[in-house]
């Protein structure tokens, strides 16, 4: 459906009272196509074999990951110049689709990676930071993680209880971190603390915490619903001297970096969404046009039919949702509000297409060989990590009424 060619759509932005037309006709470029279809191939070939064994026994993807990051798509929208790939977010789409049919708990290393980290750590760090943070992450010689979530605050995003008291030239660090992608493998860490508690969120810093540093625990591997290969982990900071030197930007701005980034990391959820929806939906069609019932294929009857046609309508709109995202990204538009539809909707998809799935392959959907089943609990995260729904309908509804 998607693998050959053109999206022309007209796209109508409303914004300061005035409304005007778009005309968007996006062609994808020979690199484009070519980035997909290596993720495309990689995904098949690497990720494929022993996903069901990874899943069920919580096992990280090491060697994919690895492999990944040797093929650059650990750093994928990073400039050259840092180590990075230099594409843009529209490629970083099309990956994060082609990654996620097959197995969510790789792709979500890719696009915490690049988003979360990379991206914050290009746009806002200096150049000492960038020589010596981006270039290792951007490369895949190393993996970070993006520390916001603390037991009490999740949605609540202000409510930070993790503490930096400025020491003079070092923060003293202390609290916990919960729910961390990447936790336990990762080497860089950027932690989101409150440095004076007066200010709310302008005293809130954001911090490069490195693997190793004294005092600094990673907890136990969660046990969890779906993207069960990923590397999930509380983190906990006691006493840790995290030098002046490691603070991103001014004093004061961690919170609003922390929503810039998550911005973009948006739209790399909302594309894996949509690759879970469109892997589930590949499996049904094709498991429909084998099994048989009543003397033919289940793809000759309605019932199947219709529920393959809402499938297919539903990811298409996703699919549209996410590029528009990326595109806004890539032309240095305002993209908070597209990011936040596209996951919202994208998000919804998946968990909606993945139990139709399921439904489609019957009693064989419930059993871990098929696939579907992986798929449906991967699902249901991308609804809550990097913002609930509810909170991309807060983001949302806020531009509206802006
Ligand atoms: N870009 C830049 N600044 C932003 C911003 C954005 N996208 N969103 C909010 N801000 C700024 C606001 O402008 C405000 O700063 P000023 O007072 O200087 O104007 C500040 O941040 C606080 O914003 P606000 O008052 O809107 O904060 P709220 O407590 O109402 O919460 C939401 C805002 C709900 C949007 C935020 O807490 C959020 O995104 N929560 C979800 C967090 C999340 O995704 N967690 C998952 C963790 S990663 S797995």
């Amino acid at each position: 459906m998607f693998n050959n060619f053109y999206y022309a759509c007209i796209v109508i932005i409303f914004g300061d009272n005035q409304s005007y037309k778009l005309y968007m006709n996006f062609e994808f470029t020979e690199e484009q196509l070519m980035i997909k279809q290596a993720a495309h191939d990689f995904a098949e070939t690497e990720l494929k074999p022993g996903v069901i064994e990874r899943d069920e026994h919580q096992k990280f993807p090491a060697e994919q990951i690895k492999k990944l990051g040797e093929l650059g798509f650990l750093g994928m929208m990073v400039s050259p110049q840092y180590g990075g790939s230099g594409l843009d977010a529209v490629s970083y789409v099309l990956v994060m689709e082609e990654l996620s049919k097959i197995d969510a708990s790789a792709s979500v290393v890719v696009s915490v990676n690049n988003s979360l980290v990379c991206y914050g750590l290009e746009k806002y760090c200096n150049e000492e930071q960038k020589q010596k943070y981006l270039v290792p992450l951007a490369k895949g010689e190393q993996i970070g993680a993006f520390c916001l979530s603390e037991p009490e605050a999740g949605s609540d995003a202000t409510s930070q209880h993790t503490t930096a008291i400025d020491m003079g030239d070092y923060y003293l660090l202390n609290g916990t971190k919960n729910w961390i992608t990447n936790g336990g493998n990762a080497s860089t860490y950027l932690v989101i603390a409150q440095t004076d508690a007066a200010k709310g969120h302008k005293g809130i810093n954001a911090l490069i915490v490195e693997r190793g540093m004294e005092g600094f625990t990673v907890g136990p591997k969660e046990n969890k619903l779906g993207i069960r290969g990923s590397d999930t982990h509380s983190l906990m900071f006691s006493d840790v001297k995290v030098p002046k030197a490691n603070r991103i930007g001014e004093d004061g701005f961690g919170f609003k970096f922390a929503m810039k980034t998550l911005e973009g990391g948006r739209i790399g959820i909302a594309a894996q969404a949509l690759g879970i929806a469109a892997g589930a939906y590949e499996l049904a069609v094709k498991y429909a046009k084998e099994r048989q019932t009543f003397g033919k294929p289940i793809a000759q009857h309605q019932a199947i039919q219709f529920k393959l046609a809402d499938m297919a309508t539903e990811i298409e709109a996703a699919r549209l949702l996410c590029l528009k995202a990326a595109w806004l990204k890539d032309h240095g538009q305002d993209y908070a509000q597209a990011a936040s539809m596209a996951k919202l909707f994208a998000s919804e998809v998946a968990m909606k297409t993945t139990v139709e799935a399921v439904q489609v392959h019957g009693g064989y959907g419930f059993v871990k060989e098929y696939h579907v089943e992986r798929l449906m609990r991967d699902a249901k995260i991308t609804q809550i990590y990097e913002g609930t729904s509810e909170i991309q309908k807060i983001v949302i509804s806020r531009e509206i009424l802006k």
